[in-house]
């Protein structure tokens, strides 16, 4: 396949924007080569500026579970463009979708929108502290919770990729405040717990990860984690913006059977649109001005275009549960497919999954935590990622995302995935 035009635009971009890119994950530094300009995508397809057509597993990093530009999603957009793009006043629209989100998510009533997931954590963060009055966080190493400086320290996502998973510009006077833990490690949280004694807000966590490849909890882990933080007086916060009404209409709380005190949402909220959205029940929540003292805003900020997204795209999740199945079996169809494939290629390695969720690593030993997603071989991860984009299939360009499907995947596309893999030397 032949990517001329898209690096001739990459070239262009980088005059006028750092790294030509506006999120650092798309620039392909962790593979090499240069980023594909999307022109357009329709369903499982995306259409790239050399008229190329590839297989999307990224799906928009998630929120795309229906495939792209989805009949109703797109409609609703157009006719809401119709009567005014933003107002910086309320809608009805707004009330229509906290209360289908309400309606979907367990243990939350009432729901803040923001503008993307990074809000989203770092204003739950700080409702989280303004509720308990105290300052410290726990948060994983590996766990991507968007680039608040909170959540920079031992971050995931293109925090590794880029060499600093602890960013400069972050003070030393707010990393102090963030404690790191283990994922999939109860040990580690209970031995900062302990030597933090009645100082922690929150516990911050990617209930299933997605930013450092897909990475499982286990069920130890995640009910050890439930009883600590109820013992201690500490909220448990899951960051849903990948998992949220992805892995069931109730997300991670429902597929894990876990209840969070406060829950993250992001893209998919809005159907794709930038929107990010956070929500716990009334007691948590009235902290929040204009009925409580925690200071949070902004104009757009509930946004109709993006409100009208998202409702049609929740709409449809709500009136098609059968989505979340589907989307399982398809994962599981994908997963046996490059198991069957790469067992003949010797090289090692490991695939994780749950839901629609899945990646592979390059590697011995099971993934379960950072240090174990970082021993990935990304030589092999490079040979990879380009030989299925030479077959026309889009991945996460880097180890440590996870692939999102969407239901506009067809069986005979992944055939048409394992068969590209067939051909690549790893
Ligand atoms: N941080 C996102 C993946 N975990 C990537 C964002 C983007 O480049 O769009």
């Amino acid at each position: 396949m032949l990517y001329q035009r898209s690096s001739a635009l990459f070239a262009e971009a980088q005059k006028y924007i750092p790294g030509g890119v506006n999120s650092p994950v798309r620039a392909f530094k962790a593979v090499g080569g240069d980023p594909i300009f999307v022109k357009k995508a329709k369903g499982a397809y995306l259409y790239d500026e050399d008229d190329n057509r590839l297989i999307d597993y990224i799906a928009s990093w998630g929120p795309l579970i229906l495939g792209h530009a989805h009949e109703s999603v797109i409609n609703a957009v157009i006719e809401k463009a119709k009567l005014g793009t933003s107002f910086g006043m309320p809608t009805e629209i707004e009330t229509q979708l906290a209360q289908l989100a309400v309606s979907m998510v367990p243990n939350i009533d009432k729901i803040r929108f923001v503008n993307s997931g990074t809000e989203a954590c770092m204003s739950a963060v700080r409702l989280a502290r303004g509720y308990t009055g105290k300052d410290k966080i726990i948060k994983f190493a590996g766990c991507y919770h968007g680039h608040s400086d909170s959540f920079l320290i031992q971050a995931g996502s293109g925090a590794v990729t880029f060499g600093s998973p602890n960013s400069p510009g972050v003070t030393k006077g707010t990393a102090k405040d963030t404690l790191l833990a283990i994922y999939n490690d109860i040990e580690s949280v209970r031995a900062l717990v302990a030597a933090n004694k009645g100082e922690i807000a929150t516990v911050i966590i990617e209930p299933v990860a997605g930013n450092m490849g897909c990475i499982v909890p286990t069920d130890e882990f995640i009910k050890g984690l439930r009883e600590l933080c109820t013992q201690e007086g500490i909220l448990l916060l899951f960051d849903e913006v990948m998992t949220g009404f992805r892995l069931g209409k109730g997300g991670a709380q429902e597929a894990l059977g876990i209840d969070a005190d406060i829950v993250c949402f992001g893209k998919v909220i809005g159907g794709g649109l930038p929107v990010g959205a956070f929500a716990a029940k009334t007691e948590i929540m009235s902290h929040l001005a204009p009925e409580g003292p925690v200071y949070q805003a902004g104009t757009l900020s509930g946004n109709p275009l993006a409100m009208a997204a998202g409702l049609a795209m929740l709409t449809e999740l709500n009136n098609k549960p059968e989505v979340f199945e589907s989307l399982a079996k398809k994962t599981a169809y994908l997963h046996e497919g490059l198991d069957s494939v790469l067992k003949e290629k010797g090289v090692p390695y490991q695939i994780n999954r749950f839901g629609s969720m899945i990646s592979v690593h390059f590697t011995e030993n099971p993934v379960v935590d950072f240090d174990s997603s970082a021993k990935g071989n990304n030589e092999t991860f490079k040979k990879y990622f380009h030989g299925m984009l030479e077959n026309g299939i889009y991945l996460p360009p880097s180890a440590f995302e996870s692939y999102f499907l969407n239901d506009a995947l067809t069986y005979a596309d992944i055939d048409e995935t394992v068969a590209a893999l067939k051909k690549v030397n790893l």
